[in-house]
C-alpha cells in the first residue's frame, strides 16, 4: 500500500492542472515544490521586463471554461506578475493547495522493483511511497550559471534571471553588467537601461530580435475571444504552434522580394515571432530562410546609429528562428543610448570577474551589479539533478550520459510508472508550452486510470519504441534548419552536455495525432503488466 497513488514534482502550469485532474478521476494526489509559492516558472522569473512572448488569451488553460470566462487578462503579452495571479487564481478556484508541500526540494525518486513502488524523498526529510510519480519540472528551471574564474569574489550584487530577489532590484544610478543576451537579456536590457547610471551588455551571440508590440486588451477584443474560445481551443490542439492558425504562403520563393517584405513588414508591425511562420518553408529552406535573415538584418542596421554597433548586433553564421527569435521592445533602440555600451565578448573574452567587477582580455569594468541572463541547462538539467533511480537502481542521469531518449517525451524504458511532462522528444518548448502541457497531462492521467480500470499495475515504455521514437525526432529534426544552430535546443549553451535534439519539431496537431493513435491501440508502445 502506498502514501499516494501519484506524487507529482513541480507546482507550475503543469503541477496544478495534474492536481485537479488527478482528483476528478478519484486518484489519490500530493505535490512537492521547492519555491515558496506556485507558479514554476512565473514564480522564479521576476526580473525587468519579464513577461509571455505567447499571447495571454493562448497562454493560459483551455480545460475549465469556467476559468477561461472569469479571468480577465489585461495585456497581449502578459507581465510574470499577471500570470502568476492567474495561477494563484487557478490554485484557489480549484482547491489545489492542500495537495501541494511548498518549500521542499525533491532529492530522490526510487524506484523498488519488488513493490513497484516509488519512494520519494525531500530535503525536508519526508519521504513518501507512490504508485506513479510524475515529473512536472518544466523546460527551463535549473539555471545555467557560467563558471567564470572568480565568479563568487565579486562585492556587489550578482543575480540570474531564473532567481530574482522577490524585492526587486533598485538598479537607479548603479553600473550594471548584463551578461548574455537571449529572451531573458533582450527583456531586460531596455528596463535596465532606463534607471541605472552605466549599462555593459556582454554578449557572446547576437540574436534575432523582433517587437513584442505588446499593448493592452481591449474589452471588445476579450468578448469576443471568450465567446469563441471552445472553437479556438480546439483549433490551437490541432495547430502547429498550439496557438490558433494564421494564414502561412507555402514558400518564400514563390513570391518576389517586394511581395515578400511587404509581408514581412506587416509581421514586423505586428510583432512576435511568428514572423518565422510567414512562408512555411522559413526553417526548412536555407534560401528561403536566407530572405527572412537580410530583412531582419537590415531592420537592425537601420535601428542602431554606430554602424560598429549594429554590426555587432547582427547575428551570422545560423538560420533565423533555428534559436528561439527573441521578443522585445525598443531592444535594438536601446544601444542608441549614451549610457548603453555593447561588448563583444567574441572578440573580447571575459577573463574573470573580480571584486570591482569584469576583466576582459582588453578591458576592466567596475559594476555595482551583474546580472547574469545566461540561459538554463534546458529539458534534462531538472531531471539530473534529482537523483531519479528506476529498475535495477540504474540512475536516469546515467541512463543519459549521451543524451535523453524517451518515448513520446512522455516515459522513459526502465523507469516504469514515471511519467514526464513537457520531457525532451515533445513539442514543448517549440510549441505554446501550456497547450502542450495540457495534452500531456490529460494521456499521462487518461493512462493511469486505464491502468487501473484494466487490472495493472505497471506501465512502462518499450525500448524498441522508444528508439524508433527518437530516430523519428531526429529525422523530423535533421529534415530542417533547427540543428544548424548552437541552441540550448541541442544543448549546446551548457559546456560538457551531450548534443542532442531534444524537442519534436513537428507541431502539436501531429504529436497530438500519434499519441491518439498510440492510445487507440490500447497504449502501444507500452509494456502492461499485472501484479
Ligand atoms: O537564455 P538563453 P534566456 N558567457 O539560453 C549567453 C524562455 N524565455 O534565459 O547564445 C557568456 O536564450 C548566451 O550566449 P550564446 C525562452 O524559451 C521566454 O534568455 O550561448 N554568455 C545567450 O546570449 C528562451 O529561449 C521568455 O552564445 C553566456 C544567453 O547567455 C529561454 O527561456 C522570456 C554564457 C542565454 O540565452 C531561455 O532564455 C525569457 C557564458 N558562459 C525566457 N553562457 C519569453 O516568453 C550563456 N551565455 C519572452
Amino acid at each position: 500500500m502506498s502514501d499516494y497513488d501519484v506524487v507529482v514534482v513541480g507546482a507550475g502550469f503543469a503541477g496544478l492542472q495534474l492536481v485537479h485532474e488527478c482528483r476528478k478521476r478519484g486518484l489519490s494526489v500530493h505535490v512537492f515544490e521547492r519555491a515558496s509559492g506556485v507558479g514554476g516558472t512565473w514564480y522564479w522569473n521576476r526580473y525587468p521586463g519579464a513577461r509571455c512572448d505567447v499571447e495571454s488569451m493562448w497562454y493560459s488553460y483551455s480545460f475549465s471554461p469556467e476559468i477561461e470566462q472569469e479571468w480577465t487578462w489585461t495585456e497581449k503579452c502578459a507581465t510574470q506578475s499577471e500570470i502568476l495571479r492567474y495561477l494563484e487564481f487557478v490554485a484557489d478556484k480549484l482547491s489545489l493547495r492542500d495537495a501541494i508541500t511548498l518549500d521542499t526540494s525533491v532529492t530522490d525518486v526510487v524506484f523498488d522493483d519488488t513493490t513497484a513502488l516509488w519512494s520519494v524523498a525531500t530535503d525536508s526529510g519526508v519521504t513518501v511511497t507512490s504508485r506513479f510519480v510524475i515529473m512536472a519540472t518544466g523546460c527551463l528551471s535549473t539555471g545555467n550559471m557560467p563558471d567564470m574564474p572568480g565568479v563568487h569574489t565579486f562585492h556587489g550584487g550578482s543575480y540570474h534571471t531564473g532567481s530574482w530577489p522577490h524585492d526587486g532590484v533598485d538598479f537607479t544610478g548603479k553600473k550594471v553588467a548584463v551578461i548574455g543576451t537571449g529572451s531573458s537579456g533582450v527583456q531586460m536590457i531596455p528596463l535596465i537601461a532606463q534607471d541605472a547610471e552605466e549599462l555593459v551588455v556582454f554578449q557572446r551571440t547576437p540574436n534575432f530580435v523582433v517587437h513584442a508590440r505588446n499593448a493592452p486588451l481591449t474589452p471588445e477584443f476579450v468578448t469576443d475571444i471568450k465567446s469563441r474560445y471552445a472553437s479556438l481551443r480546439d483549433e490551437s490542439r490541432w495547430s502547429n504552434s498550439g496557438k490558433p492558425g494564421r494564414e502561412t504562403l507555402p514558400s518564400a520563393l514563390d513570391q518576389s522580394e517586394s511581395e515578400r517584405n511587404a509581408r514581412y513588414e506587416a509581421q514586423w508591425e505586428a510583432g512576435g515571432a511568428v514572423i518565422t511562420a510567414t512562408y512555411a518553408d522559413i526553417l526548412t529552406n536555407q534560401e528561403s530562410n536566407d530572405t527572412l535573415t537580410e530583412f531582419l538584418r537590415k531592420k537592425i542596421r537601420k535601428t542602431v546609429t554606430d554602424p560598429e554597433t549594429a554590426e555587432r548586433l547582427t547575428p551570422y553564421g545560423f538560420p533565423v528562428g533555428a534559436k528561439r527569435v527573441c521578443v522585445g521592445t525598443d531592444y535594438y533602440e536601446t544601444y542608441n543610448r549614451d549610457n548603453v555600451t555593447l561588448v563583444d565578448i567574441r572578440t573580447d573574452p571575459i577573463v574573470a570577474i573580480d571584486p570591482e567587477g569584469i576583466r576582459t582580455e582588453k578591458s576592466k569594468y567596475d559594476f555595482d551589479e551583474i546580472v547574469f541572463a545566461t540561459g538554463y541547462d534546458a529539458m534534462t538539467g531538472s531531471l539530473k539533478r534529482i537523483n531519479i533511480r528506476g529498475r535495477n537502481s540504474v540512475a536516469l542521469k546515467e541512463q543519459w550520459e549521451n543524451g535523453p531518449k524517451t518515448y513520446l517525451g512522455l516515459a522513459v524504458n526502465g523507469f516504469p510508472n514515471l511519467f514526464l511532462v513537457t520531457g525532451p522528444g515533445s513539442p514543448s518548448v517549440l510549441s505554446n508550452v501550456v497547450t502542450s502541457i495540457e495534452q500531456h497531462v490529460e494521456f499521462i492521467v487518461d493512462h493511469l486510470v486505464f491502468l487501473d480500470a484494466s487490472g495493472f499495475t505497471v506501465s512502462e515504455a518499450n525500448d524498441d519504441a522508444q528508439e524508433a521514437w527518437v530516430a523519428h525526432v531526429n529525422d523530423i529534426a535533421d529534415s530542417t534548419l533547427f540543428p544548424k544552430a548552437n541552441s540550448w535546443y541541442t544543448g549546446a549553451n551548457v559546456p560538457g552536455k551531450p548534443r542532442v535534439f531534444m524537442p519534436y519539431v513537428a507541431g502539436v496537431g501531429n504529436y497530438r495525432a500519434i499519441c491518439d493513435k498510440v492510445v487507440a491501440a490500447e497504449y502501444e508502445g507500452f509494456t502492461m503488466t499485472r501484479p
